[in-house]
């Protein structure tokens, strides 16, 4: 049988930054990539975030889309400088917009599933001194606790982070995302940090004994294979390996980090003195699933002028307009490893899809047929692993609508939804028509 069963998720997602706009509405104050995006090169063509999808006016418009998607959840992230616009204010619009969001949701019977960090640090944080400081950590606990105050009755998914990899080596390492550091030690130091307010938060939500709440980390993990048998690439596999994937999931699922990474690490910038006794069981506290990213497949080298002796090579197979390999053999690889090595826990994709150049015909459509294969050569894998005993629970599209795709700007399209910018009008692209049809059957014709 090619069907999903009834109670799979199937869901889409978006991020605050990247959809919402109104950045000096609602009485939100800037995030690190509000500052981020306005300093020149950063980002394509200057682009920001300061309008987007005009999301945050067009709320309940966008909702009745997800509706008539007919999707049985929705993925957002909320804006911390929206709750937070200071270190101690609350501000109870930015309180108000998503409360009337999960309201609008919970009506059409759409589930909310809430990342309370996808990467948008209020500026002010970051002035003092960001996830690099100790005491972030308790400033997100903050705000964190304020979320559950007034969400926790009516949410049953939550997600702590969203790729810290990401938010820490992306964002402090290679300079290439917010807040655009170069320094390999603080990335460490970030990383974490955010693992350690994971923990933290996790505990937190515990405490308030809702009924009905689910609390995870969404990792991003791609499977990474040598490009040849050369001790030496199998080597910088290794590493690479470690760099993105193992350096996250050993210390959540076994209360350590890797041993061979803690050697390359300490090589490169001396003792990592910032992990504290005590944190690993609090990073390792138990949660309810594991939520995962999943777009394509590494293949390293050997590389002996980087700072970690690996570079990326690429691949033969078809490729996104990202130039990411189409891959789904490798999601069979990587949740396979997961179930064999770290947790037999509820797993969600919880971003899968695709940027394609998309063309709007005449008519008003777009017959983005690469997407839809995309995404069905991935279900596909998925139905595999669930028969073959894996316990994944749901699947989101990432994206919902085309939106700010962070130093890519407006320049790749993700969406199910089409955005034209200038008019803000939206039209379903035949890949949300496709999805719309595939949920009511959950079966896959391949
Ligand atoms: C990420 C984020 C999304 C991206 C998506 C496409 O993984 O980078 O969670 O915000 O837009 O992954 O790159």
């Amino acid at each position: 049988m090619n069907k999903f069963k009834d109670d799979f998720i199937f869901g889409t997602a978006t991020a605050a930054y990247q959809i919402e706009g109104a950045a000096n509405e609602g009485g939100r104050t800037p995030s690190i990539w509000d500052v981020f995006s306005k300093k020149e090169e950063n980002v394509f063509m200057g682009h920001t975030g300061d309008i987007a999808c005009d999301h945050y006016h067009r709320m309940k418009e966008d909702v009745k889309i997800l509706e008539n998607i007919g999707v049985d959840s929705y993925r957002f992230s909320i804006s911390w400088s929206r709750i937070f616009p200071d270190k101690d204010k609350v501000n109870v619009e930015g309180v108000n917009f998503y409360k009337n969001l999960i309201h609008e949701l919970k009506e059409r019977k759409i589930n909310p599933a809430i990342t309370l960090y996808h990467w948008d640090l209020p500026q002010w944080a970051q002035e003092l001194g960001g996830w690099e400081n100790r005491e972030c950590i308790y400033w997100f606990k903050d705000y964190c606790t304020k979320i559950f105050e007034e969400f926790g009755h009516d949410v049953s998914m939550w997600i702590t982070h969203n790729e810290p990899f990401c938010a820490s080596i992306l964002g402090d390492y290679l300079g290439i995302h917010a807040p655009g550091k170069k320094d390999l030690k603080k990335a460490l130091i970030v990383a974490h940090h955010l693992l350690l307010s994971h923990g933290i938060v996790v505990r937190e939500l515990r405490k308030f004994k809702f009924k009905n709440s689910n609390i995870g980390i969404t990792l991003n993990l791609s499977p990474t294979y040598a490009v040849s048998k050369k001790s030496e690439d199998v080597r910088a596999a290794k590493t690479s390996d470690g760099y993105t994937n193992r350096w996250f999931l050993d210390p959540l699922f076994k209360g350590h980090y890797p041993e061979d990474m803690l050697m390359v690490y300490q090589k490169e910038v001396g003792i990592l003195d910032f992990i504290v006794e005590g944190d690993l069981d609090i990073i390792s506290t138990d949660i309810d699933f594991l939520g995962i990213n999943y777009y394509t497949r590494n293949i390293v080298e050997y590389d002996e002028h980087s700072q970690l002796n690996f570079r990326g090579v690429e691949g033969e197979k078809e490729k996104t307009a990202m130039g990411w390999e189409n891959s789904p053999e490798s999601l069979h690889d990587l949740l396979t490893r997961i179930k064999k090595e770290y947790t037999k826990l509820p797993l969600y994709i919880t971003e899968n899809g695709a940027a394609y150049n998309d063309v709007v015909t005449t008519d008003n459509k777009i017959h983005d047929i690469d997407r839809i294969n995309y995404i069905k050569v991935h279900l596909k894998v998925m139905l595999d692993f669930i028969k073959e005993g894996g316990n994944l629970k749901g699947y989101y599209v990432w994206s919902f609508m085309d939106n700010f795709e962070w130093s890519f700007g407006y320049s790749k399209r993700f969406g199910m939804v089409y955005v034209n910018y200038e008019s803000q009008e939206r039209i379903m692209k035949d890949s949300a028509i496709w999805y719309k049809n595939f949920i009511k059957t959950r079966s896959l014709e391949v």
